[in-house]
């Protein structure tokens, strides 16, 4: 089977994550990524957060299937000639340095378009233009700056981070589909463009359910929040703790084990066309006929006692058996998964979205596969390559030098 972005080539200065990601994205995709990497150090993550020494982190290996690396400074005169040369020879150019370092490098996008008017050069910086474009940006900052932080928490305690790397690999996301509009609008106009992602503005934009309440709340409380009808609102959305952001109430609920197993719980929806199967399950078929609990708009000030009702069933039984006998009568709901638990899913194995990779210096590994699946573009998940691995083969292939150019490079210090 082919690949979708066969023919594609991406010139990669992206390091950490954010960048990383989108390029991963490309590269399962079936681009030809060339990640260029400082000589000697390499992306900083290939030492982050090791947990065998002197072996690339897995921090690195799973942010950068699928790519080939060559080191390579453009800093220096046979550097910026390589750099120049790759510059010509790829399609899209992807980058998340602090503000202005490409530029610093001697290559703002003015003379990249001078060098090849086809070229789409992508970034991600932590803001937009404004009071903060010139600063350096990571995921909580990103988190705390787009709304997340403030509207994620229990209620009445501080604010926090999720998990989840909205603001580096959100943004990472955001900007593959900017490059592949980008990609698409090229094939008509024959021109390249500038692709720009603010990790600020991707956070808010996952998050716009949030500035919908905002906007709601000046209408009157908000009435699915925790916070109605005993609690208070002010001028801003508060934290919901476990809340749903959507129109059908949801909580977290404890299953049986709870005592000792942190993750031994499961997420259960009301939703409107499931609740009498839901009430009539956990023994409250009495609510479908009293008007306190018949309709969703008289449960709305009831929430807490409806969650504590459905809990002390949830509470007989794990959180799989949960799972298994609300879907049977169509409730929406979910165990909470450890990634233990994710780790070892054999489906989760079977559709490729966790996978096993082999790595030359460390052994197995797992990473988690392209979770986009297309019918006509296989995606399988090749190693991330050690520093420089491809350095020769992209100056000979790619660029066409000679023995004699690559020895002078690297006795530049321009290539390792
Ligand atoms: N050869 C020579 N020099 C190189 C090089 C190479 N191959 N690659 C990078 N460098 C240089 C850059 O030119 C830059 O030098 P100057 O500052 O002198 O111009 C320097 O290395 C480091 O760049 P940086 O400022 O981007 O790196 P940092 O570690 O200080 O900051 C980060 C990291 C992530 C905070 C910053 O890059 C940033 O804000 N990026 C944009 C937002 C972003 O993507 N954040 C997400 C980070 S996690 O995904």
């Amino acid at each position: 089977m082919g690949k979708a972005l066969e023919g594609v080539r991406v010139l990669d200065m992206t390091h950490v994550q954010s960048g990383p990601t989108c390029t991963q994205i490309l590269a399962w995709f079936g681009a030809d990524v060339i990640k260029i990497e400082k000589p000697g150090e390499g992306d900083p993550t290939r030492s982050q957060l090791r947990d065998i020494p002197g072996v690339d982190s897995l921090y690195f290996t799973m942010l950068n299937a699928n790519k080939r690396s060559l080191t390579l400074n453009p800093k220096t005169p046979a550097g910026t000639r390589i750099f120049t040369r790759l510059i010509e020879e790829c399609d899209v150019m992807v980058e998340n340095f602090a503000p202005g370092a490409i530029d610093r490098m001697g290559f703002p996008w003015e003379k990249i378009q001078q060098i090849n008017p086809r070229m789409i050069y992508a970034s991600v910086k932590g803001f937009g233009p404004g009071p903060f474009e010139d600063c350096k940006v990571y995921e909580n900052v990103a988190q705390c700056t787009g709304g997340s932080a403030s509207t994620t928490g229990e209620i009445d305690r501080v604010p926090l981070v999720t998990g989840s790397q909205i603001g580096d690999s959100g943004t990472g996301i955001h900007l593959v589909a900017g490059i592949l509009a980008a990609l698409f609008q090229r094939e008509k106009s024959g021109r390249g463009q500038r692709v720009t992602c603010a990790m600020q503005d991707t956070v808010l934009n996952l998050c716009r359910v949030k500035l919908r309440d905002q906007q709601r709340l000046a209408h009157g409380p908000l009435k699915e929040y925790p916070q109605y009808p005993n609690g208070k609102f002010g001028e801003a959305v508060p934290r919901a703790g476990n809340a749903s952001g959507g129109g059908h109430p949801g909580w977290i609920v404890r299953c049986k084990g709870w005592e000792t197993d942190p993750d031994a719980y499961s997420y259960v929806i009301t939703q409107a066309q499931a609740f009498p199967a839901l009430a009539k399950v956990i023994g409250h078929a009495d609510w479908l006929e009293d008007p306190q609990f018949k309709t969703p708009e008289a449960r709305l000030p009831k929430l807490d006692y409806v969650f504590a009702e459905i809990e002390k069933w949830t509470m007989t039984m794990n959180k799989m058996e949960v799972m298994t006998t609300l879907n049977k009568l169509n409730v929406p709901c979910g165990p909470v998964l450890s990634m233990k638990e994710i780790a070892e899913e054999q489906s989760l194995r079977k559709t490729g979205t966790v996978v096993e990779v082999d790595h030359p210096e460390r052994g197995k590994y797992l990473t988690v596969g392209n979770p986009i699946k297309l019918s006509d573009s296989s995606s399988d998940v090749q190693r991330s390559p050690l520093l420089g691995e491809h350095t020769i083969e992209v100056l000979r292939t790619v660029l066409g030098f000679d023995e004699k150019e690559i020895a002078e490079a690297r006795a530049q210090g321009a290539i390792q």
